[in-house]
């Protein structure tokens, strides 16, 4: 994670005049080790707000854009394999032949304000189309909350994918201080955004897709809208893609094990786990009760648990 080019994220020497004027009138919050403003209700590094405000001004959406969304930690990498492969699922007969077994899940689907318009406002984004090219489709990532990403897609019925995991363990996989978050807010805007308009929002967790893998796949499947048909599900493809897109299948991969993302970050930085419920061999009863009693207080009455 000290990787200069990362540290682009977490550094404040790309920042605009207007941004700087912005980031004067917002919450901010500073230590030795970094610089965070709330925008919108979601805690940045000042560079990342710059690309945030970025994308919201100049993003060109298309009506059949694919978004995939999560907090930090929360199983990103596994969304992006598994979109990735359901988009792609008709066309690779061959299965050495796949785009995930060459490219990182994070090299191949790019996120808004981390990658793409984190060095530039007016990214190249032919540059940025995934293997999924031949699809229809562009897939993008962000971390960003809802209503914030909703400014950048303007009025455009793009598809929304949140993935959202148990907050304790989302905190222990990342060890870190609280960009993008509060989670629960961050949540709550998804959750919300998916009861509003469940055809464009589809909500999701980490710890359903782990414990029942097949239907969760198939309920994502549909609502990108390459449903499984008869014949795929009869030939098994279902849970082939899920064993591609397995931690197991997916940490073991040579591009994955080693190389850099666009930004610098390990590859093999995005594979730990992958255990649901691992916080409790980093976590006291004590902190445990405190994180249960704001995040219970914080959802309360919103019908979300996680
Ligand atoms: P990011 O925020 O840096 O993009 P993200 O992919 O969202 O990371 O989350 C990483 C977590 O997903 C890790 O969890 P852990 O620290 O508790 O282990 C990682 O192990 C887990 N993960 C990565 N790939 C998979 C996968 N294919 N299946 C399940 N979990 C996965």
């Amino acid at each position: 994670m000290a990787d200069k080019e990362l540290n682009m994220n977490v550094r404040d020497d790309n920042v605009s005049e207007e941004t700087k004027k912005l980031i004067s009138s917002l919450p901010t919050y500073k230590d030795s080790l970094v610089k965070l403003c709330k925008y919108q209700g979601c805690w940045y590094y000042y560079n990342t707000l710059q690309a945030v405000i970025n994308f919201q001004n100049n993003f060109q959406p298309q009506d059949t854009d694919i978004i995939l969304a999560s907090f930090p930690k929360s199983g990103t990498t596994w969304l992006k394999a598994l979109s990735v492969a359901l988009l792609e699922k008709s066309k690779h007969d061959d299965p050495l032949n796949h785009p995930l077994l060459s490219g990182n899940p994070h090299g191949i689907v790019p996120f808004f304000e981390m990658d793409m318009y984190l060095k530039s406002p007016t990214p190249d984004l032919t540059k940025f189309t995934s293997s999924s090219s031949s699809s229809s489709s562009r897939l993008f990532s962000t971390h960003m909350p809802l209503h914030t990403v909703k400014q950048g897609l303007k009025d455009s019925p793009c598809k929304v994918v949140y993935l959202c995991r148990n907050a304790k363990d989302a905190l222990i996989s990342r060890c870190g201080v609280g960009f993008y978050g509060p989670i629960w807010d961050h949540a709550l805007s998804y959750w919300r955004g998916s009861l509003k308009n469940p055809e464009s929002v589809l909500f999701m967790k980490y710890e359903e897709l782990k414990r029942v893998p097949c239907p969760q796949l198939k309920r994502l499947a549909e609502f990108l809208g390459c449903p499984f048909t008869k014949e795929e599900e009869e030939s098994g493809l279902v849970e082939k893609i899920i064993e591609l897109c397995s931690f197991d299948n997916l940490s073991g991969l040579e591009v994955n094990r080693t190389g850099k993302t666009l930004t610098n970050v390990d590859h093999d930085s995005f594979f730990r786990k992958a255990e649901v419920g691992g916080w409790k061999n980093y976590l006291t009863p004590e902190m445990e009760n405190k994180i249960d009693m704001i995040i219970d207080e914080e959802l309360k009455g919103s019908g979300l648990t996680f």
